[in-house]
């Protein structure tokens, strides 16, 4: 496949794309000069549309009733987690579900579709009944229950959380077709709100030698983690809610341990009991799984942080460019360690970049909007996405990445991705 000409990337002002940080001043750009250059966007001239100012149906009978709990339209069914279980026969609550990135806009995810990963599905929890205890190597073991938690001072935060396995369809052999949310889509964004986790520890009085703690979960896979005690006492919470409601059952209900920026499985849900400890408990949800092997036949033992990330999400796999000109690329970039600074943007292999705008607020360990314009000439073309954090960390392309491991390891996998663009507008997964 030939490349096209990098130049279909540029905007008519250089300058202009990193100094406008809001999307507005995006769309503006791209509305006046854009269009300017193109001729018309996508509207359709009002000639060719003289139906608009009929009478509709629906403006000719009263609507709908008020609802106790709203859903998403009818006419948008479509947009769902696809999920499958990796072990259907024995166990089929045992899998994940995954959010459609390339159907969704701006960077919280709605609560229905966040992503799910159950190591045995979503126990039914009883909040009146749900306990939480804190003990091991403290001055005095605590146990709390839903109400007693809710007269702690809370805080709100808003973080994305992501599955160690996400992108790990991209460690086979061969490019995987998906689309943007089948192949990256274990990775969502939540405002959660919550008690600091440091708060209960001193409250219960660590001991002097501890230096992790083991998190453990109320469902019947009863999955723990060690984590660091530094890390416990810096930004982790017992999360209540979610996006302003109670945590989804799928996510924890009624209590979830948040640890930001850090592997997915690290974020214990339906949180039940906290052991101060003095190393690393070694559970088998630590030791089979999440070990990245290495060429020289090492596993590395903790990946806790997850690296810096980014994912085009329009256009994507499922797209299609029904025509030739200007449209508003957009993605998604994320990092473990802190606030993304820059997102490129190339639509030759990476051979030239761009620098697209940030959409701001820009939040630490949280998904950030990003949105390019770009002129399509018809041509074929290869677009990557390369996000750059606050501490100078930098999105690997696939060669460096997967260099790292031995062939096929998939878990942490947090390089480059391209989407290839066919002459015909059509669009497919391919490693660059
Ligand atoms: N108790 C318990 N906690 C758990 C899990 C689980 O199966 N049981 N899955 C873990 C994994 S592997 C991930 S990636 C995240 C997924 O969180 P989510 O389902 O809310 O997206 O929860 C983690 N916490
Ligand atoms: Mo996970």
């Amino acid at each position: 496949m030939s490349t096209s000409d990098p130049s279909q990337v540029a905007v008519p002002s250089r300058e202009g794309v990193a100094a406008l940080p809001a999307t507005d001043s995006s769309r503006r750009r791209f509305l006046t000069q854009g269009a300017s250059l193109a001729g018309t966007l996508a509207a359709a001239s009002a000639a060719a549309t003289a139906s608009a100012q009929s009478v509709p149906p629906w403006m000719t009978v009263p609507g709908a009733p008020m609802r106790g709990y709203g859903t998403p339209s009818k006419f948008e069914a479509g947009v769902k987690r696809p999920f499958a279980s990796g072990y259907a026969s024995v166990s089929p609550a045992t899998g994940s579900s995954r959010t459609p990135h390339q159907s969704l806009e701006g960077t919280i995810t709605p609560n229905g579709l966040h992503f799910e990963r159950h190591h045995n599905g979503v126990p039914d929890i009883d909040p009146g009944k749900h306990e939480l205890l804190i003990h091991g190597m403290v001055n005095r073991p605590l146990v709390f229950n839903l109400a007693a938690l809710s007269r702690y001072p809370m805080i709100s935060r808003t973080h994305f959380i992501e599955c160690a396995g996400n992108s790990g369809a991209n460690a086979r052999p061969k490019p995987v077709q998906g689309t943007a949310g089948a192949l990256h889509g274990l990775a969502s964004t939540s405002e959660w709100t919550g008690i600091p986790l440091a708060l209960l520890l001193n409250e219960a009085g660590i001991a002097p030698d501890a230096r992790w703690i083991l998190a453990e979960g109320a469902d019947s896979a009863a999955m723990s983690r060690s984590v660091p005690l530094s890390k416990a006492m810096d930004d982790a919470m017992v999360a209540l809610y979610q996006n302003g409601e109670r945590v989804r059952p799928e996510q924890g209900y009624p209590m979830r341990l948040l640890l930001p920026g850090w592997e997915g499985n690290m974020n214990v849900k339906w949180l039940r009991r906290i052991k101060v400890t003095d190393g690393p408990a070694h559970t088998k949800d630590e030791t089979s799984k999440y070990s990245d092997l290495q060429p020289d036949g090492k596993a590395r033992q903790f990946t806790f942080e997850l690296g810096v990330k980014s994912l085009i999400t329009f256009p994507s796999y499922g797209h299609k460019l029904d025509r030739r000109g200007w449209y508003e690329l957009t993605g998604i970039a994320w990092s473990g360690a802190g606030r993304i600074s820059k997102v490129e943007v190339s639509a030759d292999g990476g051979t030239n970049w761009r620098e697209a705008a940030l959409q701001g607020p820009i939040l630490s360990k949280s998904f950030t909007r990003f949105r390019l314009p770009w002129d399509w000439n018809g041509e074929s073309a290869l677009l990557q996405s390369r996000a750059t954090d606050e501490k100078g960390n930098v999105q690997p392309t696939r060669q460096a990445f997967v260099s790292q491991y031995v062939v096929g390891m998939n878990y942490h996998n947090h390089y480059i991705q391209t989407w290839a663009i066919a002459a015909d507008g059509s669009i497919s997964n391919v490693f660059a």
